[in-house]
């Protein structure tokens, strides 16, 4: 099995990294952000901006496409690239994150999980070898293995259960796969311990996997003790493969996570923060319904370039939000976006020019003067 990721450069300061990840639908620079398409659509936005907007690479959701529309339809339309009409590169989450967070519908069991649809009521099974099917129907350029998270706080046994499980669903998720040329990622788990968590990584590349993701973390713990698994965790992993933390984060967190040897990362905050009004900035955040924004001319961002910075003030956004008006979402969207990917190509630059740490310190003043 041939090596798609490729390290172009490392920091001599931390264990930030710079690479390149190749996939059937073109190559992404790392560190990258993925914008979440969980319905097979970026929410407000058409991928042609997505694009626009310096985006590389999208995620997509198994469990929901599953439930609505379903994968054979979206197979018979050629996948969800054509489907959405999306050409760039798509990894899909297993299902394994989404059962987890509708525990009350779901019962694992070691075959796979069963659980409710939260659409219809009806009875579904998600085993790993179906996860896998499914996402190749879809498509994915990257696949993810279904995997159990694990709540936070979890005792030693429940995690080193959902641990091991994790395991034994990884090897029959690489034992399924099918076609050719796609990517599999296997996910690291093990909850806040670091024993489950070295123990899971050493199962995951007894298998062999395209890349290694981190799961698990951002799951209700303190941010220090996510920092701290998620250092230990990278610094185990084959520095040779693509690192990819799952579902996060804010600003600070991505750029925490690339000092700590992070390359790949997806979260809805840039999407679903601007849909609630909420705007990251430069100087960090910003609520738009705000009242002292009523007056102002000012963009959202005074040191962004973004379409929706170049034409539009708070006092606009602002109106446009409280009048619940369809621009509102999609404005914000994109200036949230932009500033994501933004802050992705800074971090690209910063550690192809051996500065990271420099870098870092700007990110932290500057976001904790506002
Ligand atoms: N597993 C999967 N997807 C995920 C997670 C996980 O643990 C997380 C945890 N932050 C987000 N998305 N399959
Ligand atoms: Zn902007």
């Amino acid at each position: 099995m041939s090596n798609p990721f490729t390290l172009l450069s490392s920091s001599s300061q931390c264990a930030a990294r710079r690479g390149e990840l190749r996939t059937l639908h073109g190559t992404v620079q790392t560190p990258v952000f993925m914008p979440v398409g969980t319905q097979a659509t970026v929410k407000g936005v058409t991928p042609e901006q997505v694009r626009e907007l310096g985006a590389e690479i999208i995620l997509g959701n198994t469990y929901h496409l599953y439930l609505r529309p379903g994968h054979e339809l979206i197979k018979k339309f050629g996948g969800l690239h054509r489907f959405m009409n999306w050409s760039g590169p798509i990894l899909t989450d297993s299902g394994g994150f989404q059962i987890f967070s509708l525990q009350q519908l779901a019962k694992i069991t070691e075959e796979g999980a069963a659980f409710k649809s939260h659409i219809d009521g009806s009875s579904l099974f998600l085993s790993p070898e179906s996860a896998v099917a499914v996402q190749e129907d879809l498509g994915a350029d990257i696949m993810m293995c279904l995997d159990t998270c694990i709540p936070y706080p979890a005792d030693y046994r429940q995690a080193e259960e959902a641990t091991e499980l994790t395991s034994r669903w990884a090897a029959r998720c690489r034992a399924s796969q099918r076609v050719d040329g796609r990517l599999l990622f296997g996910i690291i788990q093990g909850g806040m311990y670091h024993d489950l968590r070295l123990r899971s990584l050493a199962a995951l590349q007894e298998i062999g996997f395209d890349g290694y993701a981190i799961g698990g973390l951002s799951v209700g713990e303190p941010e220090e003790l996510m920092y701290e698994i998620c250092e230990a965790t990278a610094a185990a992993m084959p520095a040779a493969r693509a690192r990819y933390l799952m579902g996060v984060g804010t600003p600070r967190n991505l750029v925490e996570a690339v000092y700590r040897g992070i390359d790949m990362f997806d979260c809805v905050m840039p999407t679903r923060n601007a849909r609630n009004g909420m705007l990251f900035t430069s100087r960090g955040r910003l609520v738009i319904k705000n009242a002292r924004y009523q007056d102002d001319p000012r963009p959202p961002d005074e040191e962004c370039g973004c379409y929706t910075c170049r034409h539009y003030s708070r006092a606009y956004l602002r109106h446009l939000y409280q009048a619940r008006e369809i621009m509102a979402s999609v404005l914000m969207t994109i200036h949230n976006l932009s500033y994501y990917t933004g802050l992705m190509a800074a971090m690209r630059r910063a550690i192809e020019e051996d500065r990271f740490l420099e870098f870092y310190r700007d990110f932290n003043n500057a976001t904790n003067a506002a």
